[in-house]
């Protein structure tokens, strides 16, 4: 049984109800956490604000400390990588590389601590002026599910280094990892109250977290239905909140790319999580001179694909819950009654038992722009394929959806990169790769309905703090 962490300690909710925690692999309970409300939210702000208003810390010595929490998580990473492995559903090599990126925001940030700094601005005769970074006081966290270890390292990494304390609502389905991280942070020295944890629905316990007057910012990672929510709560009180809600990214191939980089990364790009990733490559727009070929090699490469138990480390797991596996299910119900031809999907593996929440990678062509498989975000294994005739047209497709997260270019003509990443809305290109330049060190975040605000990198350290101008007239 888990238990809330606040103010360093493990403790029950007040309703003393509790949520079953199930394993994505087979669908059976292994576990439970607090189904936690109001009143647990209430005592966690308390505890977070005691520790604000009386943390008193140097930033190198924060940055120490962060330090410290980062080689504890890299020492019990196999621990962690367990947890989540077991929690979500995630193949051993992707459980693995989140708790190691977990470490890695960690030793980032505590390494910003200390060159977080404000400017001097030349004023009128007599006076001087400058600004300070300050800290919000209390930041509240919503996780989901998805990445729950990187996406708690690139949120509270970034607003403890910036000397905020952290109330954290991981999602229902995914809260074993970061429940086991905080108890690391105590090991390392982390002052309580200075990051708690309470668990619990979205509805119930998210909702008080949003509504809280004690919370100073907000940083939502989730859907945009509730990011719009979280945002007119927010906005009742003046509240500042960062929002990153998914994409609906498309990877564009031109006819001179290097098609043997290309090819790996275009499935990687959906494959990973089985598609429950919030920069998927999730469309993959294809110049029409090489549309059918390439559409025969990634064929090739989505029937190699295999889907089975968490444990096995195969291309992908299942789905986190069954709720998630009927969406994607409907989605490609609605592709087959709109006539949408599969080109090749890969193999749920015989080992695989009938409970667990799997679905087989599938390659889709023709798919009409305004479909909602070309607009929605699916969240599942699923990769929609459309022709383009030319540069004006690839740059339409490209954003003809209400997202703008990430977008992938595939060309060898240099000047034909520059002027598709200008062209192109969304918050990050990456030109000959999808992703792989780079991790903790580059911001992140959208633009359009994928949100606003940037999480990741030093860019991020802004966003969790506020600018203070001080004026001084000393003759
Ligand atoms: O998201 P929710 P769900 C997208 C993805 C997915 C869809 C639905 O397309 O298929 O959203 O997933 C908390 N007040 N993304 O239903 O509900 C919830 O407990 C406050 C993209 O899981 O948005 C969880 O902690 N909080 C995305 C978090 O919000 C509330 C990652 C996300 O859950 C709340 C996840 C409320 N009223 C889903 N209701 C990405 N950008 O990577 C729920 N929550």
């Amino acid at each position: 049984m888990q238990l809330n962490h606040i103010a360093n300690a493990p403790v029950a909710c007040a309703t003393g109800r509790t949520i079953p925690v199930i394993d994505p692999s087979d669908g059976q309970p292994f576990d439970a956490i607090q189904r936690s409300g109001a009143e647990d939210i209430d005592a966690a702000v308390r505890a977070a604000r005691t520790c604000h208003d009386t943390w008193k810390m140097a930033p190198a010595e924060r940055g120490r400390l962060l330090q410290r929490l980062s080689a504890k998580i890299l020492e019990h990473a196999d621990e962690l990588t367990a947890l989540e492995q077991r929690d979500c559903g995630k193949p051993t090599r992707q459980a693995r590389s989140d708790a190691l990126a977990l470490a890695r925001y960690f030793e980032f940030y505590a390494g910003a601590c200390d060159k977080l700094h404000g400017a001097t601005i030349p004023c009128a005769d007599g006076s001087s002026a400058f600004t300070w970074r300050e800290p919000h006081g209390v930041t509240g966290h919503v996780i989901p599910w998805n990445y729950p270890m990187q996406i708690f390292g690139r949120s509270v990494g970034g607003a403890l280094a910036a000397g905020n304390a952290c109330v954290v609502k991981p999602a229902e389905d995914a809260c074993l990892s970061l429940i086991r991280v905080a108890q690391l942070a105590v090991e390392a020295g982390l002052a309580p109250g200075a990051l708690n944890i309470v668990t619990g629905y979205g509805h119930e316990v998210g909702d008080a977290l949003a509504r809280h007057p004690g919370i100073d910012h907000i940083s939502f990672t989730g859907s945009p239905a509730i990011g719009t929510l979280i945002q007119q709560l927010a906005a009742e009180r003046h509240c500042p909140v960062t929002l990153e809600l998914g994409g609906k990214s498309p990877q564009i191939i031109f006819a001179d790319a290097d098609l043997d980089a290309a090819v790996p990364a275009v499935v990687q790009a959906i494959v990973q999580n089985a598609g429950q990733t919030c920069s998927a490559g999730s469309r993959v727009l294809i110049h029409a001179p090489i549309y059918e070929p390439l559409l025969e090699r990634l064929g090739r490469a989505f029937e190699a694909l295999r889907v089975g138990p968490a444990a096995m480390d195969l291309d992908a797991g299942p789905l986190i819950r069954r709720a998630q596996q009927q969406r994607v299910r409907d989605f490609l119900s609605d592709a087959q009654r709109a006539g949408i031809p599969t080109v090749a999907q890969g193999i749920v593996v015989d080992e695989a038992p009938e409970t667990g929440f799997y679905q087989a990678p599938i390659l889709l062509r023709d798919v009409p722009v305004q479909h909602r498989l070309a607009q929605e975000e699916v969240f599942g294994p699923v990769l929609s394929a459309m022709a383009f005739q030319d540069e004006e047209h690839a740059v339409e497709l490209a954003n003809a959806t209400r997202f703008g997260l990430v977008a992938g270019i595939w060309t060898r003509d240099g000047a034909r990169q520059l002027r598709m990443a200008r062209r192109v809305r969304s918050g990050q290109v990456f030109i000959n790769n999808y992703g792989a330049a780079g991790g903790v060190e580059l911001p992140f975040g959208g633009v359009k309905s994928s949100g606003y605000g940037r999480e990741k990198g030093f860019e991020a350290l802004y966003g969790f703090t506020t600018l203070k101008t001080v004026a001084i007239r000393h003759g």
